[in-house]
């Protein structure tokens, strides 16, 4: 608890620069910050910041503006807040690294904020905050890592394995007895009470080394094929169980690395060592919301990437747990299950039965638990912002469910997106089993303002929810994983996912003031791929699925204008493609309106996309009823009959890849116009297929592609520069034969280097042996940080859960709801499935 009176304090000496300006240049700074004042905007992003800036230097034609130390901070800040008569500032000189001052516009002084006093600032904005709470909850979760180690350098985030790595073995290896944990770890370890690695024959750490040089000697007379099996009683008596190799080569290997450990232990082996030692039978992946299936499904509402990626992964990471528990010599099935919700009413899909085989894998399958609450099931689809009163029971179930099906626990818990996260560390509290963190997408960086705001959005998103359970699972998680570095801490200009959850604020509720550290060693960078049977360059004639083109030729030209598609396009010109979920961060009506208004990438190409509902009546999920009715009306007002086509979401993926690389053969390019984009698999998938890329350069996409190489950046806030980026290249296509290709190829290449699932599942498995051996051996289960989430989890999280309204299966309600949402235009009603607040209709099921 803290006081928000702020702290005044005077500019400190190294600022002393950033004042003497503001006197040097009093009327020119005046002049920057009066235009900021009058926008009459309370919050100014950072393209308002700089496009005034540079309109202003324009203007004044002042070359000196550019050096001076105001511009610079213009330049580095994230965020402006206008207060009058104050400016505040949170500027971000380097990613992770943030200041915060506040410049008086009258008087012309400048004073250093703490985040604290930054926040507290800040929360005058939101409705009512005259009477800011003197007494504001202010989370920290600083004084907990104060002593943990943590990265220095912004360009190592997000390597985090290799630094704690070096870091825990210099201190755990200082002295001969340092190896005591190691060989308790591997005395004790076990797969279903079946001893691995140690029997009790080696006693004490000092045996160990004896019964290794023994064990070595007598392996070296055999040849390095000799298998396991021949052997197997030998290396018992020596006190070596299996899990050493399956072949006397093989155990050489690792005795010779454990060798080297026990005599001078670095990183470097250490890494190498725990890779080879089994130690992830059985993984549970956890993804709750949204219909979860293998087929039919893709493209409903929140139903996209996600599952793609799960899926693939399971793939993935089965084929590397059984390839390396082979070369481990031991015959276990490996076990992945999926834990999603069983939702009763299924519409077609499969996502009411409690249990299906996973294709394409032996062993992994998808767990189902139906959502319920005081007894009752909920029968329908849900959006993924109500889930929340409903997790707790749902993982409490999980929790038995999930041991009955893997007949024991699992190793490791892997959690997906804020639900799946939320649900993965009360699973690891209660089991203390290794978990990690997969975010996917983090909301609070989607919509702009939706922290200072939240109570706006709070009926329609539940983000005090969303977010709170964000943190917790943050700071619960022995490790996260994403697909970027920018997901943790952004690029030089643009700001983190994680890095967002640093420092903010939701007035009335409570301020973070250290919500997570981006230079904690917990981050590590994991990218996913596309699976490469359904994605492949269009080159590849010999697997080109041409019996599939009649069905594809039907969709993108026949001219019937049904519910699966509208508008015409023209043979002769090269089709500009998107595909995407329809909500509205990812844009798609952006880029049917800059389509509309540019006449030149008119002339040029036609524009198809693929993307949820044509008809509106037919969508269940609030936000993209609102996007198919806009979309319509910019087809009228743009008069987009032809020349354009949208196809409604298609969810064979098998077909879609053939659908990227069809575009390809007529040289068109992909486009992904999002607002904010957490990774991006279509941008991987266009790539994968050969197709030049557009993509947005506010999140992932602008790391997979490098700009101008394997393909461009777009940036949606400007359209009209996105627009003539991508008129730019057509029109040099015409000129430049070679350009078409050069792109596509640049694209595959950067695939191939940084974007496959092999690299993915290796790393993930390395990553999980690693952070469950520290996890075993030290304190890195972070005992203080879970009792302090044990607090917030059941004084916050649980009350804010309470206001979530309960969804209901009841017809007339829903239809109710229904009418009250379509009351006019712009009008934040709840759509679809709630009922009033604090009715709780129990429904049989
Ligand atoms: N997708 C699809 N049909 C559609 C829309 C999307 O198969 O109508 C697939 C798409 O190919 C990709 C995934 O859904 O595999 C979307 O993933 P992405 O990461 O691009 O976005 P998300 O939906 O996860 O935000
Ligand atoms: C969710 C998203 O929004 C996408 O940006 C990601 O590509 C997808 O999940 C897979 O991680």
């Amino acid at each position: 608890m803290r006081s928000s009176k702020p702290r005044l304090t005077r500019i400190a000496s190294t600022n002393e620069n950033l004042q003497n300006s503001l006197v040097d240049h009093r009327d020119q700074i005046l002049c920057i910050l009066s235009r900021y004042l009058s926008q009459g905007r309370t919050i100014l992003q950072p393209y308002h910041l700089i496009d005034e800036l540079n309109i202003a230097i324009e203007e004044n034609k002042e070359a000196f503006l550019e050096e001076c130390p105001f511009a610079k901070l213009i330049r580095k800040s994230q965020e402006a807040i206008v207060l009058p008569p104050w400016v505040g500032f949170a500027t971000r000189p380097r990613p992770g690294i943030w200041e915060y001052l506040r410049v008086n516009v009258e008087e012309l002084v400048v004073e250093e904020l703490s985040v604290s006093e930054y926040l507290g600032f800040k929360e005058h904005l939101s409705k009512g905050s005259d009477v800011v709470d003197p007494f504001m909850l202010e989370l920290d979760f600083g004084p907990f890592n104060a002593r943990f180690p943590r990265l220095k350098i912004p360009k190592s985030i997000g390597n985090g394995v290799q630094f704690l790595n070096r870091h825990l073995s210099s201190h755990l290896f200082n002295n001969p007895e340092s190896m005591v944990p190691m060989f308790e770890f591997l005395r004790t370890h076990r797969y279903r009470g079946e001893t691995l690695m140690l029997n009790d024959r080696i006693e004490t750490l000092s045996k160990l080394g004896a019964a290794l040089t023994k064990t070595e000697e007598f392996l070296s007379k055999l040849a390095e094929s000799t298998p396991y099996s021949s052997f197997e009683h030998n290396l018992q008596t020596l006190g070596l169980e299996k899990g050493w190799g399956n072949t006397a080569g093989r155990v050489l290997e690792t005795i010779k690395l454990l060798q080297d450990l026990l005599q001078a232990p670095d990183p470097e082996t250490l890494e190498k060592f725990l890779a080879l030692i089994p130690m992830v039978f059985s993984v549970v992946i956890v993804s709750p919301h949204g219909y979860f299936g293998q087929a039919g499904v893709l493209g409903l509402p929140d139903t996209g990437g996600q599952i793609v990626y799960i899926l693939d992964q399971v793939r993935a990471l089965e084929d590397e747990i059984i390839e390396k528990l082979e070369l481990q010599g031991l015959d276990i099935k490996p076990q992945i299950v999926v834990l999603t919700r069983l939702i009763p009413d299924s519409q077609g899909t499969s996502c009411n039965q409690q249990i299906e085989k996973i294709a394409g894998t032996q062993h992994s399958r998808i767990l189902r638990i139906p959502f319920r609450h005081n007894g009752t099931i909920l029968k329908k689809w849900i959006s993924r912002f109500d889930v929340y009163p409903y997790l707790e029971t749902y993982a409490e179930d999980a929790v038995t469910e999930v041991c009955a099906e893997l007949s024991g626990q699992p190793d490791l818990i892997i959690g997906n997106y804020s639900d799946g996260n939320l649900v993965a560390s009360l699973l690891s509290h209660h089991l203390n089993v290794t978990q990690c963190t997969i975010a996917h997408a983090l909301e609070k960086t989607k919509y702009p303002d939706s922290d200072i705001y939240w109570k706006s959005f709070e009926e329609k998103y539940h983000f005090s929810c969303q977010f709170t359970a964000d943190l917790i699972a943050m700071n619960h998680t022995d490790f996260i994983i994403t697909s970027t570095y920018q997901e943790i801490a952004g690029s030089e200009d643009t700001v983190g996912q994680y890095e967002s959850h640093q420092a903010f604020t939701l007035p009335g509720l409570y301020r973070v003031v250290n919500g997570i550290d981006v230079f904690d060693p917990k981050f590590n960078i994991v990218s996913p791929g596309a699976d490469l049977s359904i994605y492949y360059p269009f080159t590849d004639k010999k697997h080109r699925l041409t019996s599939l083109h009649e069905a594809i030729e039907e969709l993108l030209f026949h001219p019937s204008q049904t519910d699966e598609h509208i508008g015409l396009i023209d043979q002769k010109k090269p089709i500009l493609f998107t595909m995407a979920r329809l909500d509205r961060v990812k844009n798609l009506t952006g880029l049917v309106d800059m389509f509309g208004k540019n006449a030149k990438l008119r002339e040029l190409v036609n524009l198809v996309l693929v993307a949820g509902d044509i008809d509106a009546s037919k969508s269940k999920d609030r936000e993209e009823v609102k996007e198919i009715e806009k979309m319509h009306s910019l087809i009228e007002q743009h008069k987009l009959h032809v020349g354009f086509r949208w196809i409604r979401s298609q969810t064979n993926r098998v077909r879609n890849g053939e659908l990227y690389r069809y575009i390809a053969d007529s040289h068109g390019a992909f486009v992904q116009p999002a607002l904010y984009e957490g990774f991006g698999l279509t941008v991987v998938e266009a790539m994968t297929c050969g197709l030049p890329t557009f993509a947005t350069s506010h999140g992932g996409p602008a790391e997979i592609i490098e700009d101008g190489i394997s393909g461009f950046h777009i940036d949606p806030y400007h359209p009209d520069e996105a627009g003539a980026i991508i008129v730019d290249f057509f029109e040099r296509c015409k000129s430049e034969p070679n350009l078409w290709t050069q792109i596509s190829e640049g694209g595959l290449k950067r695939i191939y280097s940084k974007y496959t699932w092999k690299i993915y599942a290796e790393r993930l498995m390395t990553l999980s042996k690693v952070y469950g051996f520290w996890k075993f051996v030290s304190k890195l289960n972070r005992q203080e940080t879970r009792r302090y989430l044990e607090m917030f989890y059941i004084l916050k999280f649980r009350e804010l859960a309470k206001t979530v309204p309960l969804s209901s299966d009841d017809v007339s309600t829903i239809e109710k709801m229904e009418k009250k949402a379509h009351l006019g235009p712009g009008e934040e009603a709840v759509v679809g499935v709630h009922v009033p607040d604090g009715a709780n209709l129990k429904l049989a099921v």
